[in-house]
């Protein structure tokens, strides 16, 4: 399999995925401005919408849409308990835990990065989402992972689009619940791996 991927972008999420499964692959980096892997080639090829993570198969079919990849590659590897079984009630709960980060949290987050995005705009997104950091907070209360006992993909896809409050003004330290939650993921062989081969460790 091959991620495609930019450093400490949403595809870290499948990077640490990957590791946390034990899976053989590769990455290849895409600089999202120019859209061009480090090898050249025009990624509009490899996801015509433009954007990572893209997940290239084994058999060569493309997947894209992160929270597809993940399910996807926790399916792959049962006995790791990366998501509970399909169709289980717990199932359930990952999806929702899952959609909750992808659509309220990751795509928060996302106008914050856009240089374009007017001050009057970037306040009310800020605070719309330090308002959903707040809820989630109290919802994790000291619980070392989102679903269930153990690490799952939602803790992966969560210690991502938390990495990036840093990066957009939005202070981790105002939630110790959250700051701990981050310290203790991030702590995860796996996840300092995955760092590392980013160029973020
Ligand atoms: N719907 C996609 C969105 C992925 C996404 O937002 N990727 C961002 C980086 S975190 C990106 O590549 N942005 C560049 C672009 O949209 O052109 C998913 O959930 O995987």
């Amino acid at each position: 399999m091959k991620l495609y991927y930019t450093p400490g972008a949403c595809s870290l999420s499948p990077h640490i995925v990957l590791r946390e499964g034990a899976f053989k692959f590769d990455i290849e980096k895409v600089d999202l401005q120019s859209k061009r892997t480090e090898n050249g080639a025009d990624f509009r090829g490899v996801n015509p919408y433009g954007y990572i993570p893209a997940l290239i198969l084994d058999n060569g079919e493309r997947l894209s849409e992160g929270v597809a990849i993940v399910l996807y590659l926790a399916d792959q590897v049962p006995d790791k308990k990366l998501a509970p079984p399909p169709a289980s009630r717990e199932r359930y709960r990952i999806i929702e835990v899952l959609t909750f980060i992808a659509t309220e949290l990751h795509k928060g987050f996302a106008p914050l990065f856009n240089p374009r995005c007017p001050d009057e705009w970037r306040a009310v997104v800020k605070e719309i989402l330090i308002a959903r950091l707040t809820q989630l907070a109290g919802d994790l209360g000291d619980k070392p992972y989102l679903v269930g006992n153990e690490f799952t993909v939602a803790d992966a896809y969560l210690f991502t689009v938390l990495s990036w409050c840093g990066h957009v003004g939005v202070d981790l330290g105002l939630w110790p619940t959250l700051q701990s939650y981050a310290a203790h993921i991030g702590a995860r062989p796996a996840v300092q791996a995955a760092l590392k081969a980013e160029g973020l460790a």
